[in-house]
């Protein structure tokens, strides 16, 4: 098998109920949800289509990706948040750079022909916080990522064993850019349009998750290559 869709929810039911029909499930060979405890009806959504949703123990979205990488089947791995700020048309292309032979692909909200869900504001903060994560990333570790941060990527199975991420929550993906980068791995970025969110809300509160994203970063400057003797993904 090859390819594993992943979607990850957390009380998304509006963006389910518009987004599931533009999902490409005919692309991939497996697909799954990982909840992390959602009460709308978003996993009865998913589970009366026939589809698995498994049900976290412990919420954030960097135990979902885990979970993800142990339960898949296919080598290849693509993360799909159907909020609204994705779209689902990048999940092929995602893949094909996989197929390509690239250890990681992101879709990038700030490449040459990409859009952020911010653009359009005044003083878009996050985005530029987002940017500036990303430019000591490139400095630190001489990487040419745009966007280290967003969570929508595919990834190689063989890639997350090597990275073993254990960043919890919302840093996950920036810790995964950075590992990738400290073990020299090919990475590669599509520009994407992101969207508005469509219902519910945002989990990523921005003060906190701004601190945790400073400590994975202080952490990996720290830590240097350690991670690589690790068995499996877990703790320092
Ligand atoms: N599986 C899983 N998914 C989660 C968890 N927390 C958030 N998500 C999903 O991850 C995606 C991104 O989270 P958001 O809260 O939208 O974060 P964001 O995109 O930075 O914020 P917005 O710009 O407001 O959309 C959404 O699809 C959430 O449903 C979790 O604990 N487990
Ligand atoms: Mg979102």
């Amino acid at each position: 098998m090859k390819k594993t869709l992943v979607i990850l929810t957390f009380n998304e039911i509006e963006g389910v109920r518009v987004l599931f029909d533009k999902i490409p499930f005919h692309e991939v060979d497996e697909y799954f949800v990982v909840d992390g405890g959602s009460t709308d009806g978003t996993i009865e959504f998913f589970e009366r289509r026939g589809i698995k949703v498994i049900r976290q123990d412990i919420k954030g979205r960097g135990e979902a990706f885990r979970i993800a990488f142990r339960e898949a089947q296919g080598e290849n791995l693509v993360f799909f948040s159907p909020d609204g700020n994705e779209n689902p048309n990048d999940i092929p292309r995602l893949l094909g750079l996989l197929d390509e032979g690239y250890d990681m692909a992101i879709a990038s909200r700030f490449m040459k022909g990409a859009r952020n869900e911010e653009d359009d504001r005044l003083f878009p903060w996050r985005a530029w916080a987002n940017r500036a994560f990303t430019a000591i990333a490139n400095f630190v570790w001489r990487g040419k990522i745009t966007d280290s941060i967003n969570g929508y990527r595919a990834i190689t199975k063989d890639a997350f064993r090597r990275i073993k991420p254990d960043a919890p929550g919302f840093v996950i993906e920036y810790q995964m850019s950075i590992r990738a980068m400290k073990l020299g791995l090919k990475v590669a970025e599509i520009p994407t349009q992101e969207g508005k969110r469509i219902g519910g809300e945002s989990t990523a509160k921005s003060l906190p998750t701004g601190l945790i994203f400073l400590k994975i970063l202080w952490r990996e400057i720290i830590i240097g290559n350690k991670f690589k003797d690790l068995e499996t993904p877990g703790k320092i």
